[in-house]
C-alpha cells in the first residue's frame, strides 16, 4: 500500500459483536482511522479517534452511504452461527455483496472473516490445504464460501485485493476437545488482521483463520497463515469433550455440530467428492492396486 493509502480509514463491519470489539480495541492505532459499523450501537468505548455509523449490511443504499474513502474493510459483520436460509441471506450473502461492492468503488482491500464452516464436511481424519474443496456444513457455511468466491470474482474482474481468513473457533480460550484442533487466539486473530491490512501484495488470497495447534487439522502454506504463534494443546488437561463429541455426525467431520443440524441422511457422506481424482493419481503413479 502507498503512504496515501495507508493513511484513508479502516472500516469494520460487525463492530458490535465479540470479534469486532476485539478488533476495535486492539487495531486503534495513532496513525490509523478507524470507521466502526454495525446495525447496533457499540456497548464500548470507542478508541480514540474512531467513529461509529449505523447500517444494515443487508440494506445496500445503507452500506453504500458509508463513504468511499477507505483504504480497507474488516468485513467481520454477519449472522455468526447457523439459521434459516432468508436470515443468512440477507447478512451475509446479499450483505457481503453489497460490502464488496463499497469495497470496489472505495479501492479498498477486504480481510474477509470466513470460516471453517465453508469446508466443514471434510473428516476430521484429514489434513486440508488451502486449496481444499469447500464443502459448507449448512447456509451459514454455504454463505462463506459464497464471500470467498466473491472475493476471488473480484480479483479476477477487478483486481481488487483481500485475505479470507477461514476462521476456526476464535475463542479466549479453549473449553472443548474440537477446539483443540480449531482454536484461533485472539492475538493470533490480530497478528493475521493486522497482516492483511499491510502486507505488500495481498492479492487475493485464503489463509486459515487457527492457531499453530499441535492438533490441528489445517495446514498452512500461506505466508500470513503461517505468522500465528499461539498452540491450544497447554489447554489439553482442561477441555471437556463438548456437544461436538457425543453425536456421531458432529464428531465425524471437521464441522462439529454443524454438521449436524438438519442431517438427514442414513449413511455418512462419502470423503471423496470425485472418485476419479484417486484413480487418476494412481494410473499416474503407475500403481493399479
Ligand atoms: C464459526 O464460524 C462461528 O461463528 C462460531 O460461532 C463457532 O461455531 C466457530 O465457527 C467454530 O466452528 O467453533
Amino acid at each position: 500500500m502507498t503512504e496515501a493509502a495507508a493513511a484513508r480509514p479502516v472500516l469494520l463491519t460487525g463492530a458490535s459483536g465479540t470479534l469486532g470489539r476485539l478488533l476495535a480495541e486492539r487495531l486503534a492505532r495513532e496513525d490509523r482511522t478507524l470507521v466502526l459499523t454495525d446495525f447496533v450501537e457499540p456497548d464500548y468505548e470507542l478508541p480514540a479517534g474512531a467513529r461509529f455509523m449505523a447500517a444494515d449490511l443487508a440494506d445496500r443504499e445503507a452500506v453504500l452511504r458509508l463513504g468511499d474513502d477507505y483504504s480497507a474493510i474488516l468485513h467481520f459483520g454477519a449472522v455468526s452461527t447457523e439459521r434459516d436460509f432468508a436470515e443468512i441471506f440477507g447478512a451475509n450473502i446479499a450483505g457481503a455483496h453489497n460490502v464488496f461492492d463499497l469495497a470496489r468503488t472505495a479501492r479498498a482491500r477486504v480481510v474477509f472473516a470466513s470460516s471453517n464452516h465453508a469446508i466443514g464436511f471434510h473428516r476430521r481424519d484429514v489434513r486440508l490445504d488451502e486449496d481444499c474443496d469447500l464443502r459448507p456444513d449448512g447456509y451459514y457455511g454455504l454463505s462463506k464460501a459464497y464471500g470467498e468466491l466473491l472475493a476471488r470474482l473480484y480479483w479476477d474482474k477487478h483486481g481488487l485485493e483481500s485475505l479470507s481468513l477461514r476462521i476456526g473457533s476464535c475463542v479466549e480460550r479453549p473449553t472443548e476437545l474440537r477446539h483443540l484442533s480449531t482454536w484461533l487466539s485472539f492475538d493470533d486473530l490480530v497478528r493475521l488482521v493486522e497482516a492483511g491490512l499491510t502486507h505488500p501484495a495481498l492479492g487475493c488470497r485464503i489463509a486459515w483463520g487457527v492457531s499453530a495447534n499441535s492438533r490441528a487439522w489445517w495446514a498452512s502454506h500461506d505466508e500470513i497463515g503461517t505468522a500465528v504463534r499461539d498452540d491450544a494443546e497447554r489447554f489439553a488437561g482442561t477441555v471437556v469433550a463438548g456437544a461436538a463429541e457425543a453425536d456421531p455426525v458432529s464428531a465425524r467431520y471437521q464441522g462439529g455440530t454443524f454438521c449436524a443440524s438438519g442431517y438427514d441422511r442414513e449413511e455418512f457422506s462419502p470423503q471423496e467428492l470425485f472418485g476419479w481424482r484417486g484413480t487418476r493419481a494412481a494410473v499416474s503413479r503407475g500403481d493399479d492396486s
